[in-house]
């Protein structure tokens, strides 16, 4: 243990008023765009192709050496977002292959000095998420494949990786906080936050990931520290599937809403952090080749509205191609879901959960004394919502001049439509005004 870890444990982590004011607007931009981008994307075979086909590193080097992709235009990419409604994008920095996307100093294993293209990706896209007015953050990945000083995986077990078992594993840490310092210099502009993914790895019970112990010491204050000293609006998540760590300012659920637990890694604690929820279009990160279980644009769009009625962000992602492209089933998907948000966004972003919790018909949302009844699966035109904690003045269908009925008594609110909303609805939204 050293002083420096000592005195850290001693004091927990402050957020400025800046990092206040980010976690407030996070909050409130609800919707973004997930990339998972890198070297691996050639193989069509998703971002853990390395680790799956146990592909040794020397092989694997071999993918940066014609990763050319020539058809990538951040301009296209960011307008995809934005008219999809999307107010940030997360992309990957490094993934667990251990591949840079911008041009680091650090080490020649980055797209500029290593692959053909030789452009700093990240930073084309950062300059276009600028001139676009969209939010960036990093995913970063804190397992890494690749380095040779990444904790040896031995008898204690971790995912396989191609390196030898040997190391030191301080090194790797320094190596990780470099490359985050250069991330964070301000070359790429204000950084939203960085995503962490990888702590996991290292977990101790293997079978049971949702122990906090891990093996190594991930010295995470510290890294958390140095990212809040380098731009102390960023915000910090950690896709560790636990309850938050001092020092985090947002709480992931992947490929969950909070507080569920479907694939039986997430924690069930809901913290009183910013929340996100990220899911995939398909059920790939990574570009998958044969992955063409596309989640509808209804799906899409009903899974923003629960994860808001649960004061969550939905972070959604698509892999893009190899060539730079991203396919046209995501881009297609994309179009409708911003029609939607297009029409019915003000239902969605700068509001927190409602005053009505998920019920199986459907949630809420409120922004102010307007509150958002979103109604996903009832077919009838009657609905009783428990009493609220204030009276409710006047109830329309949202977005037209339909007034829905409020009858007020013990027992709760009595909303009575004009119709029964239609059996093939996304979201039949009534508006209440309320005192
Ligand atoms: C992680 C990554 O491994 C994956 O490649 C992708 O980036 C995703 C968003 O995040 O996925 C995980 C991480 C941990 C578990 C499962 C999926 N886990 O502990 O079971």
């Amino acid at each position: 243990l050293s002083l420096w870890s000592l005195s850290a444990a001693a004091q927990s982590y402050q957020p400025t008023a800046d990092n206040l004011a980010a976690r407030k607007a996070f909050q409130d931009d609800k919707f973004g765009l997930f990339i998972h981008w890198g070297v691996y994307s050639q193989l069509g075979d998703g971002e853990w192709v390395m680790n799956n086909q146990q592909i040794p590193i020397k092989d694997y080097e071999k993918l940066p050496t014609f990763f050319n992709p020539t058809q990538f235009d951040p301009k296209a990419w960011v307008s995809m977002a934005k008219n999809a409604g999307m107010r940030y994008i997360t992309i990957t920095s490094k993934h667990h292959d251990g591949f840079a996307m911008w041009h680091s100093k650090v080490s020649p294993y980055n797209i500029v000095d290593a692959t053909p293209y030789k452009k700093d990706a990240l930073k084309m896209l950062a300059d276009e998420c600028k001139a676009q007015g969209i939010k960036l953050f990093f995913y970063h990945s804190h397992l890494d494949w690749h380095h040779p000083d990444y904790f040896p995986r031995g008898k204690t077990g971790g995912t396989w990786t191609g390196r030898p078992e040997k190391g030191n594993f301080d090194t790797y840490l320094r190596y990780m906080d470099a490359q985050l310092t250069e991330l964070l210099s301000g070359d790429y502009g204000p950084i939203a936050g960085i995503w962490f993914d990888g702590w996991w790895d290292q977990a101790r019970d293997e079978m049971n990931k949702s122990t906090r112990d891990t093996k190594v010491d991930w010295q995470l204050r510290r890294t958390y520290d140095l990212i809040h000293k380098l731009q102390p609006a960023a915000l910090i998540g950690n896709n560790h599937h636990v309850a938050p760590f001092d020092g985090e300012d947002f709480q992931m659920f992947e490929r969950d809403l909070p507080g569920q637990n479907t694939f039986g890694y997430n924690t069930n604690e809901v913290s009183q952090l910013p929340l996100e929820t990220c899911e995939t279009l398909n059920g790939a990160w990574g570009f998958n080749l044969r992955d063409n279980h596309y989640k509808s644009p209804k799906e899409l769009v009903r899974y923003l509205v629960k994860a808001a009625g649960r004061n969550a962000n939905f972070l959604l992602n698509v892999g893009p191609m190899p060539n730079g492209k991203i396919q046209p089933e995501f881009v297609n998907a994309l179009a409708e879901v911003g029609k939607w948000t297009q029409q019915f966004g003000e239902t969605v972003y700068g509001t927190r959960g409602g005053p009505v919790g998920p019920r199986p018909w459907g949630v809420t949302t409120a922004n102010g004394k307007r509150v958002f009844v979103h109604i996903l699966d009832w077919n009838d035109a009657q609905l009783t919502l428990p009493t609220l904690p204030t009276r409710v003045k006047s109830a329309r269908i949202f977005g037209s001049k339909q007034a829905v009925k409020v009858s007020q008594t013990a027992d709760g609110v009595l909303l009575t439509m004009p119709t029964a909303p239609a059996a093939n609805a996304i979201d039949t939204i009534v508006e209440l005004e309320t005192e």
